[in-house]
């Protein structure tokens, strides 16, 4: 537990205490000082904190943007400090909130060295350490609060109320992170005579990718029961309420609903699609999906995947939390190998020599033991040799921790995006790892007769054993979370920005074809060695999806490829992954094929592939219009798969 457990919290929703003139104007929420670094009134410290005070309100400007950041004085007493208004308001409320939240902070925050202010207009925030550029989830913020209409949420209307809100919040934080001042706000209507109002907003020093997942955090914690509430983090928050609670008209209006007709495409190739060679191929490749279908149950039978453990019990998986404490040596800082959604993860070596990954994880598991244990049951019984294996649990008081296999070489992100490792890849070992990914999903899709969908795909999520094969982590985590009771729409959204297909992102819609989408990504990323989520393009391109589209439309898809491998590959292999890996991420999840076909892309090369379309993405401009409705424009768009074999043949390079 971090030292912000000291925080100290003030909840005040009524009139402030010691009231002014500006107090009626600037709610307070809420405060929180950090204990264990303090200051007296003589020191540097404190001179350079009125420094940075009025420097950081001296900029008529940053009134306009809402933002502003500022630091004064050296190293050992510098302070890093900001100010964030609330999107909506105007240049003079958010001067005046500034003023009077600078002059209130020692107030709250006598002594100590770093502060976090929250009123219902602006945010204040200064510390000894730099805080610009990082994002801090940490339990810092005030967590979720009920606001004004701290009502129960009517238990006839709970169901509808949950889903349209979720919705509209993850919308929100879908456009607040990729917009350049980091906010959104938006309504929606419950029934006729009711709406609900919700405003997101992050610190414009953000990155798109680190704004979202505070986002993700802060929506995630709302109280949805609730007719009002709010998740305070220093670096986002996230607000609803059934009454307006920001200025409508300053907000820009949420985009019209147009279906967004499809782009017309500047080859004209596809006037040329011919239907018999659409239908027969159709029905060559189901043919070839049922032999493989076929072959593969019997190769199951005859390898069994569930090796002979099948009467895998609570009883039998359950460990003891002072084993586990003792193999991690008391879960200490050395131990720790990693951070993910949900929760810790620590290198752990029992008394009899076994290495395992342990994952602690966070409190906020929304599941009741039983649910938990039956789960685990469920997600340890999933054996694939792309699978990180579950070992066992432990469910102690508040503690729930899952013990994995240990696997050696870290994650492939770990080798792909690090200049200094990715040599160690060749073009031979990445393509056995995207087959290896892909038979690990199968399995979970179908193979494993449950359709595990894992939800969060990604290159950090892919571990590597000794020998470079890859081993899907963290699949069934929905479960033992407890999110995966409705089947195909979700609330709680669980998945990493620059991997989310659209549909799950704006709709929180999740289907084995999400999963096909962050595959997609992977393999582009595998292929190209960039990441997705930060991928810069002098030449325009914004994200690695278009880039490989637009490539691939020159006819010039080889470019794509990481340099580190090119020389020494099968072309022809290459840009048929790149092939797969664009039909994959198709904003159209009917376009997508399915895992089964994937694999069967893969093994065999005599498979015609469909021709694929531009990608669907959910932070671009181009598809902002038509996503928010894109429930329509999904239905409206989905032509059935095409080929047009001069199309593939011209783009082969020979
Ligand atoms: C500041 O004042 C305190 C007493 O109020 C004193 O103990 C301390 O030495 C002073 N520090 C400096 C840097 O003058
Ligand atoms: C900033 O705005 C205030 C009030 O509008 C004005 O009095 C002041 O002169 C302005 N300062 C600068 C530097 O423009
Ligand atoms: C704050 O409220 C007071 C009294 O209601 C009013 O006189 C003042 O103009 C308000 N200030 C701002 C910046 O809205
Ligand atoms: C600053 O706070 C003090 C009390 O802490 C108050 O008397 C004073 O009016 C405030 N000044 C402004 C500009 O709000
Ligand atoms: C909400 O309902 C009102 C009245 O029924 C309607 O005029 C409005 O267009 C609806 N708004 C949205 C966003 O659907
Ligand atoms: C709301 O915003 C509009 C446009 O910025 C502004 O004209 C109006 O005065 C604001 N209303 C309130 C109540 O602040
Ligand atoms: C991270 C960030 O926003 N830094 C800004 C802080 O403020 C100075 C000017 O006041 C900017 O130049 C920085 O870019």
């Amino acid at each position: 537990m971090s030292a912000y457990a000291c925080f100290i919290f003030l909840f005040v929703f009524s009139s402030l205490t010691s009231s002014t003139v500006w107090a009626q104007n600037h709610t307070y929420v809420g405060h929180a000082c950090r204990d264990e670094r303090t200051f007296t009134r003589n020191s540097t410290y404190f001179t350079n904190l009125k420094t940075l005070w009025s420097s950081l309100s001296s900029r008529n400007a940053s009134y306009t943007t809402g933002f502003q950041n500022a630091t004064a004085g050296q190293e050992p007493d510098k302070v890093t400090g900001l100010f964030l208004c609330r999107g909506d308001l105007s240049p003079e409320v958010c001067r005046s909130c500034v003023t009077f939240s600078i002059n209130e902070s020692l107030t709250l925050c006598p002594n100590q060295r770093e502060g976090v202010l929250y009123y219902d207009e602006c945010m204040l925030r200064y510390s000894d350490r730099n805080i610009l550029s990082t994002v801090s989830l940490d339990g810092v913020g005030l967590g979720a609060l009920s606001t004004s209409s701290n009502k129960d949420v009517p238990s006839n209307q709970f169901q509808l109320f949950n889903k349209v809100l979720l919705l509209t919040m993850n919308q929100a934080a879908s456009y607040a992170a990729v917009s350049s001042r980091k906010f959104d706000a938006r309504k929606a209507n419950i029934t006729a005579s009711q709406t609900v109002y919700g405003l997101v907003q992050c610190t414009p020093d953000l990155t798109t990718q680190d704004c979202y997942t505070c986002l993700q955090k802060a929506t995630n914690q709302l109280a949805t029961n609730k007719l009002g509430g709010r998740s305070l983090f220093p670096s986002c928050s996230s607000r609803f309420d059934i009454s307006p609670f920001y200025n409508e008209t300053a907000v820009r209006p949420p985009p019209p609903p147009v279906s967004a007709p499809p782009l017309p495409r500047k080859g004209g190739k596809s006037k040329l699609l011919v239907l018999p060679i659409v239908a027969s191929t159709i029905v060559v490749v189901l043919l070839l999906i049922a032999c493989y279908r076929f072959i593969s149950k019997k190769a199951h039978h005859k390898a069994p995947a569930f090796d002979g453990d099948e009467g895998a019990t609570a009883d039998s998986l359950k460990l003891d939390y002072k084993t586990i404490q003792a193999a991690t040596n008391g879960f200490s800082e050395s131990n720790k190998i990693g951070r993910g959604g949900f929760g810790e993860v620590y290198k752990g070596t029992f008394s009899n020599g076994t290495v395992v990954a342990v994952k602690r994880l966070s409190k906020t598991s929304g599941q009741g033991e039983v649910e938990f244990k039956n789960e685990v049951v469920v997600v340890a019984k999933l054996q694939h040799r792309n699978l990180v294996r579950l070992l066992g649990f432990c469910l102690e008081g508040e503690e729930r921790i899952l013990v994995y296999e240990f696997v050696p070489n870290k994650s492939l992100d770990s080798f792909l995006f690090d200049p200094s490792k990715q040599g160690e890849l060749d073009w031979t070992r990445r393509y056995k790892i995207i087959g290896g990914i892909a038979r690990g999903i199968l399995y979970l899709h179908q193979d494993s007769q449950l359709t595990i969908i894992h939800r969060d795909l990604k290159a950090s999520n892919i571990l590597l054993d000794a020998d470079m094969n890859p081993k899907i982590a963290d699949f069934g985590m929905a479960r033992i979370f407890g999110m995966d009771h409705s089947a195909e729409n979700t609330n709680r959204i669980v998945g990493t920005y620059g991997y989310m297909a659209p549909e799950y992102a704006m709709q929180g819609q999740y289907s084995i074809k999400s999963d096909v989408y962050s595959f997609g990504v992977s393999v582009l990323e595998i292929i190209s060695g960039k990441k997705n989520s930060s991928f810069y393009q002098t030449d325009g391109a914004h994200d690695l999806l278009s880039y490989a589209w637009r490539l691939w439309r020159n006819g010039t898809p080889l470019d794509l490829v990481d340099p580190v491998i090119i020389h020494n590959c099968q072309r022809d292999e290459l840009v048929r992954c790149i092939h797969i890996g664009l039909l994959c991420v198709q904003e159209d999840p009917v376009d997508r094929p399915t895992l089964s076909a994937i694999v069967l892309m893969l093994t065999s090369n005599t498979v015609t592939l469909p021709v694929p379309k531009e990608p669907g993405l959910f932070f671009q401009s181009r598809s902002k219009e038509g996503l928010i409705n894109s429930e329509q424009s999904f239905k409206s768009r989905s032509v059935p798969w095409s080929v047009d074999d001069s199309t593939i043949t011209d783009l082969y390079p020979r």
